[in-house]
């Protein structure tokens, strides 16, 4: 393939309810489309962080930059553009895997579909569905959040993520198992909110049999998470810190995780991804597909991930209507508790060319035209 032009289209789209997280309040998906022309196909992808570097370093004006001043260029370069020559040609710029994940994903979309290949098929996927899980925001009250877990467990998802931070943690975890009983599949998620102080505090969670404790403590604290993990008997499962399949290689050898969330976003991309699962896998690390509240143009090719073998507990891949009234693509749907896994060759689905239009805040050329 030649590349011949790319567009990047900044969308808003109401959330149904805020989102809580320790580090703040999400309201609106406020992110950006990448739309890819290539001599043979196109391709779509949505980048996965928010307008401020809250949850990661990266952000959605910084991203543009890099993507038009540093990647764009160098792929615009190569003689042939497929994801094996684009990924070392972004290599060189340092870090930035939210923006490479972008680029990677709608190169590599357009590149399965001109030869008409599922991303889920490409992956190795070995599901047609998958186990949707749900992440919970933190609340105003116990009586909000217990309605909200009710609500979610009435429309069939399997797996339910409480969001913690300190002051918000015991309590709610105790209350949601009282209520719904010690059968749940339950996990947290404290976003770095917590310190190698806490490593009491946080040992309380233990007596509620928690499927796992996601990025307890600070961002790339390897050694932390293990001496954490140590005092705990809940699996400390990680997310922000790993960046790539490296990363999760000395996070396994040192015993800092003994779950793995893989965003592909977060590592770089879907080859990556499918990297850091193998090396999970190989150790017998079971892996989830984690989520950045991403509309149908993210969400299809998570559902490809979650389908790898290695993918053994439920992802944060929820339907369309958990974060939506409207997505941009056709919606997600849960059907007793699960996904389907996009089979139309690349990621499977494209923009509603009319929600598009009405979600759509700015389009520009990055390159070409
Ligand atoms: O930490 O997993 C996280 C959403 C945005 C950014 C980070 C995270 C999350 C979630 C929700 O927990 C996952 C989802 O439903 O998409
Ligand atoms: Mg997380």
């Amino acid at each position: 393939m030649k590349l011949e032009r790319v567009e990047i289209v900044h969308v808003a789209i109401p959330l149904v309810t805020p989102f809580r997280t320790s580090y703040g309040t999400m309201t609106t998906k406020d992110t950006f489309l990448l739309h890819v022309v290539t001599d043979t196909a196109e391709g779509w992808s949505e980048f996965a962080a928010d307008p401020e570097p809250l949850y990661c370093s990266e952000f959605v004006a910084g991203a543009e930059i890099v993507l038009r001043d540093f990647l764009l260029p160098r792929a615009a370069a190569l003689p042939v553009l497929d994801t094996a020559h684009l990924a070392p040609a972004m290599e060189k710029t340092k870090g930035h895997e939210l923006a490479k994940a972008a680029l990677e994903t709608a190169v590599l979309d357009a590149e399965l579909r001109s030869y008409g290949m599922p991303l889920a098929t490409y992956l190795g996927a070995v599901r047609e569905r998958v186990p949707a899980g749900v992440s919970v925001g933190i609340k105003e009250t116990i009586g909000d959040l217990l309605d909200d877990v009710e609500g979610y467990l009435g429309q069939g998802y399997v797996r339910i993520k409480l969001k913690i931070e300190p002051g918000w943690d015991l309590e709610p975890v105790r209350a949601v198992r009282e209520r719904f009983g010690a059968e749940l599949p339950l996990q947290v998620d404290a976003n770095t909110a917590y310190t190698l102080a806490d490593a009491e505090h946080l040992r309380r969670l233990d007596e509620f049999g928690l499927l796992l404790i996601e990025e307890p403590l600070a961002e790339n604290n390897l050694y932390a998470h293990a001496r954490l993990q140590q005092r705990l008997a809940t699996p400390v499962c990680l997310d922000e810190s790993l960046h790539n399949a490296r990363d999760t290689a000395s996070a396994i050898a040192m015993d800092a995780c003994r779950v793995v969330n893989v965003k592909p976003a977060r590592v770089g991309g879907y080859l990556e991804a499918r990297r850091v699962h193998d090396v999970a896998h190989a150790h017998g690390v079971p892996v989830w597909c984690g989520g950045m509240l991403e509309t149908g143009i993210g969400r299809a090719p998570n559902l490809a991930l979650a389908a790898l073998p290695g993918c053994t507990l439920p992802g944060d891949t929820s339907a369309s209507s958990r974060y939506f009234a409207e997505d941009i693509t056709e919606p997600f749907v849960l059907v007793d508790g699960h996904l389907p896994v996009p089979r139309s060759p690349g990621i499977g689905v494209a923009p509603l060319p009319g929600a598009l239009r009405r979600f759509t805040k700015e389009r520009r050329e990055l390159y070409g035209a």
